[in-house]
């Protein structure tokens, strides 16, 4: 297949490389500041086994046509001027494998604004748990495959003839696929793991593994069950129990890593703090619910987001 993937960060390496390695033909769309060097270098993923080099086409702007699929695989935060840039290019089915709640909305509204007439027939969205942290452009160190969850067809509206092909192109690179009725819940479910573990570990500048233990371990076992509250006003509900247990698996599983939001502090960039933690609170106002703990640590990460970042500000 022809595969666009924009971004090339964590996850936007680790795709497009192995998406590459298993036969697809693959541009990766990067920032004009690191075209020369990603086309130089190629992708570089380095795993248990050591480092892996791959080559791809490397662009600064979405080839205009004769693809077959695209991934936008940029942080929430890049997704609306991603999608803008698909502007010139036919329509073609869109994989978001954001972490975060609403990411379809921004990327309908962006994709309307260039042109695109009805967006929903081509987005499918993704649960991306593989994991994966970035090196810098192009490059990445990858925990092993992980799991990304698709909706079951009959959950993806009008995409749903496209969710069996990126099934197909993710599973045939050694992805683990799952399609995954109630995908709404499942989001949440993500969302809410997130929104636990992201916030915390970025102000504490602490790998996922310390929150095992206290003071981590309460501060974002609140966080977590206050989101719940959100979830379930939203229809979505979970149990104490069950929450707890998806929060221990992950937080165990990714002991070792440094949270994507600690990732983007430590470089002064902007966070997914919004598209987490500030949809939680925005869908808990909706329905007349104040989360006291979260909107204390979204300010906190927004004010350290905004002292250390001029891209911080929104554009
Ligand atoms: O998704 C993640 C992230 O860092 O954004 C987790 C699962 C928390 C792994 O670090």
């Amino acid at each position: 297949m022809r595969v666009v993937v924009v971004g090339a960060g964590a996850i936007g390496t680790v795709l497009a490389g192995s998406l590459a390695v298993a036969g697809h033909s693959v541009t990766v769309v990067v920032r004009p500041a690191y075209l020369e060097r990603v086309r130089a270098d190629g992708l570089r993923i380095e795993d248990e086994s050591g480092t892996t080099r791959v080559r791809v086409t490397v662009e600064d702007r979405p080839p205009l046509d004769g693809e077959d699929l695209t991934i936008l695989a940029v942080k929430t935060f890049d997704l609306a001027d991603a999608a803008r840039s698909l502007r010139a290019v036919l329509p073609l089915p869109v994989l978001l494998p954001q972490n975060g709640l609403g990411v379809e909305r921004t990327a309908d509204a962006a994709l309307r604004t260039a042109g695109w007439s009805d967006p929903g027939r081509y987005l499918v969205r993704a649960v991306n748990s593989v994991p994966a942290t970035a090196l810098g452009p192009g490059a990445a160190r990858w925990g092993g495959h992980g799991e990304i969850l698709l909706p079951a067809p009959e959950e993806a509206g009008k995409a749903a003839p496209h969710v069996a092909e990126f099934q197909h192109l993710l599973a045939s690179a050694g992805f683990g696929v799952r399609l995954a009725s109630g995908f709404g819940r499942e989001l949440w479910r993500k969302a809410l793991v997130n929104a636990a573990i992201n916030p915390v570990t970025a102000l504490r500048g602490v790998p996922n593994g310390e929150l095992l233990g206290e003071p981590y371990r309460s501060e974002s076992l609140e966080l977590l069950h206050e989101g719940a509250r959100a979830a379930a006003r939203a229809g979505f509900v979970f149990a104490d129990a069950e929450i707890d247990a998806d929060w221990e698996r992950v937080v165990r599983f990714t002991a070792a890593n440094r949270s994507s939001m600690l990732q983007d502090l430590d470089r002064g960039r902007p966070t997914e703090i919004d598209a987490i933690s500030g949809e939680i609170l925005r869908t808990a106002a909706a329905h007349g619910l104040d989360l006291p703990r979260t909107r204390a640590i979204v300010e906190l990460v927004t004010a350290r987001v905004a002292a250390s970042s001029p891209r911080a500000q929104p554009s």
